[in-house]
């Protein structure tokens, strides 16, 4: 018997069903969930129509984070909708100015050795304290709040060893630029990044919290560092010691895969436009005028990073023509940085304080001029992100962002020549009066009632697979397609999280507005290339378009959540045997696939192109259990069978 991996000992203690072969689907039980105001409205209605009558997890949350501008009735009805169906279905809920999901959850629950599934990407973040944290689309969130398994390919575990020590200036997001570097942003694909090695005696949590956040970044599932004298450190000083227990690697475990980073060979690193994988050193884009530093987001906001930010401005301003924007990450971390003095700094630097949350990161404010350079501190950079179409965005480190914004263009931190020395209180404030528990269980939760707002639609149903598919090609795309260019972030279109038909008129709006009319007429497909679905978990964008008339998609590959989030909602992810063949399928063709009677994984189909005549063949790579739910028109069909 080989010696188990940490990653590998997680996934047995929760292994639910299937065998650890990498790429065989295994089922796991989950022990803590989390959800927001952009992911837990469709969660929560869905928890609701699987008639669940209360969380079987240990722990369940909802954060309130995303949608908290309220330009309109639509952020506060959402609220109060989250609240209400909260309390009465046993979660717990964290009140808009309490922070982004992640740092708080990493601050007040994240827990070694447990499994945590997150409607959101970056639930990543937990793997700092040795979590198994997977982000996954909203109703895979909603099952699994019911006590039943979370689905997923057995991963490959990608043992990543970490030597030497940061030079001055280099920081954690250098490192997990470094990463993306080396593997893109499809290189972690099908893998969970587990660290090791002797650089992690000097990394602290909220530092590999910024590494585990952009693992996602790469494709990969998650990240996993062991939870050692450092994790007991974070979680003493959190109020939390019981919640320790020491894990790591067995000795000379063995891995999928390796990779080795001597941190001290690292160099301040940028996230050029537009890809997080777009990796240069800082020095290479250094003198590019900046309009904008925002700096926060679930990567960069704990009250380390943002204390490093305040010795770097105090006592110094932002030239005229720069808008420095600064969002602490919770609002422990806010009351810190007050208690210090450090939002004093801030606002001497002329920056503006925005409220704990995620902001700027999404396009939820603080969108930057047309053609606006902006240099943020989050961990995404793709077009249209920043509420901007024509921005460009530079992902950097907290240490850049301020140097950067005290000289106006981007500059490479080392210009600074002191030490930067921060010092973290023994016992954080741990107050957690804005997490609202839910009603206990029993006649007072049961007679508790759902606020509905107008806001708050109903679910829509979808038909089970016809036998045939016929449709358009309604798009043809090229790689990397994110789900942020099929379902775009922002302020206005975020506030329709809830509402199915109205959000649905801006899927594919930054690509080609028409598709929402067009597709509304005639059944169709979108093909594209390479890791269709990167980026977040928004399940709206498998949902949004099954509503409007999609019919399936056809690419080379798929990224892992969207691929889960299309079965789910009984949209077939279709991959072409032959990359090549992509070039044959164009804007316009009419397409027909024929379903045989019986359905298989792994199973080859054709796609007969009726425009051109030519057969194309492509394969179904999905599990039994995918099958199933895609042959009933989904996953909540599959559920309400099997219950
Ligand atoms: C993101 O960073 O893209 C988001 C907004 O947090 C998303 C969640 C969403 O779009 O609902 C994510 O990462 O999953
Ligand atoms: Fe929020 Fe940005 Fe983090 Fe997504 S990446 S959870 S939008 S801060």
């Amino acid at each position: 018997m080989t010696n188990l991996n940490l990653t590998r000992q997680i996934i047995e203690r929760h292994l639910a069903s299937g065998e650890m072969v990498p790429g065989r689907e295994i089922g796991l039980k989950i022990d803590q969930t989390l959800v927001h105001d952009a992911t837990g409205q469709m969660a929560m209605l869905q928890f609701e129509a699987l008639e669940f009558p209360r969380v079987a997890t240990r722990k369940s949350l909802v954060y309130t984070d995303h949608n908290i501008l309220q330009v309109g009735f639509e952020n506060a009805d959402d609220h109060a909708f989250l609240a209400s169906a909260a309390k009465k279905f046993g979660l717990y809920y964290s009140k808009a100015g309490n922070g982004i999901c992640h740092q708080v959850n990493l601050e007040s629950f994240s827990r070694p050795g447990d499994t945590l599934l997150g409607a959101d990407s970056h639930t990543t973040t937990g793997g700092a304290v040795g979590e198994l944290a997977i982000g996954a689309g909203g109703l895979d969130v909603a099952v699994a709040m019911g006590g039943y398994p979370f689905f997923l390919p057995m991963p490959e575990i990608l043992g990543i060893e970490l030597t030497g020590s940061f030079g001055h200036m280099v920081r954690a997001k250098d490192l997990a630029l470094e990463i993306l570097k080396q593997l893109g942003v499809a290189g972690g694909r099908g893998k969970i990044l587990e660290f090791y090695g002797p650089a992690l005696a000097d990394l602290t949590v909220t530092e590999r919290a910024t590494v585990a956040n952009m693992s996602i970044e790469t494709g990969a599932i998650t990240a996993v560092f062991p939870s050692d004298d450092l994790t007991r450190s974070f979680l003493e000083r959190q109020g939390r010691p019981a919640d320790f227990v020491p894990l790591a690697a067995e000795p000379a475990a063995a891995y999928d895969g390796y990779m080795s980073i001597d941190l001290s060979s690292l160099k301040p690193l940028a996230a050029c436009p537009h890809s997080p994988g777009n990796v240069k050193e800082v020095a290479q884009v250094a003198g590019t005028k900046v309009d904008q530093v925002a700096i926060g987001s679930c990567t960069n906001s704990s009250l380390a990073d943002l204390l490093s930010v305040a010795e770097i401005l105090r006592g110094r301003t932002v030239p005229p023509h720069l808008s420095l924007v600064i969002a602490p990450g919770s609002r422990q971390v806010y009351e810190e940085l007050a208690r210090r003095g450090a939002l004093a700094d801030f606002i001497a630097s002329g920056a503006r304080l925005m409220e704990v949350a995620c902001g700027f990161c999404n396009g939820v404010g603080q969108a930057p001029p047309t053609d606006g350079v902006s240099l943020r501190t989050s961990n995404r950079n793709f077009p249209g992100r920043s509420g901007t179409p024509s921005a460009s965005l530079y992902l950097v480190s907290p240490e850049t962002a301020a140097v950067s914004a005290l000289k106006g263009v981007i500059t490479d931190p080392r210009e600074i020549s002191g030490p930067i020395n921060i010092s973290l209180p023994d016992r954080f404030s741990t107050d957690l009066s804005l997490v609202i528990p839910p009603a206990p269980a029993g006649p007072e939760s049961e007679a508790l009632t759902i606020i509905r707002g107008p806001n708050i639609a109903p679910l829509p149903r979808f038909a089970s697979l016809p036998k045939s598919i016929d449709g358009e090609v309604m798009l043809a795309l090229g790689d990397n397609v994110t789900t942020d260019d099929i379902l775009p972030a922002g302020a206005h279109i975020l506030a329709l999280r809830a509402n199915i038909p109205a959000i649905s008129k801006y899927i594919f709006h930054n690509i080609d507005p028409t598709y929402p009319e067009r597709q509304k007429k005639t059944p169709g497909f979108v093909v594209a290339g390479l890791n269709y679905g990167q980026g977040s978990s928004r399940e709206h964008a498998a949902l949004a378009p099954r509503y409007l008339g999609l019919a399936g998609v056809i690419a080379v590959s798929f990224a892992r959540i969207h691929k889960a989030n299309l079965c789910n909602f009984g949209l077939l992810p279709l991959e072409l045997n032959n990359p090549e063949d992509l070039k044959a399928l164009e804007k316009g063709h009419k397409l027909s696939v024929t379903i045989p009677e019986q359905l298989a994984p792994e199973i080859t189909l054709t796609v007969k192109n009726l425009t051109t005549g030519r057969n194309i063949p492509v394969k179904l790579m999905v599990s039994e259990r995918q099958i199933e739910m895609l042959a009933q028109g989904g996953l909540l069909a599959q559920m309400a069978q099997t219950r």
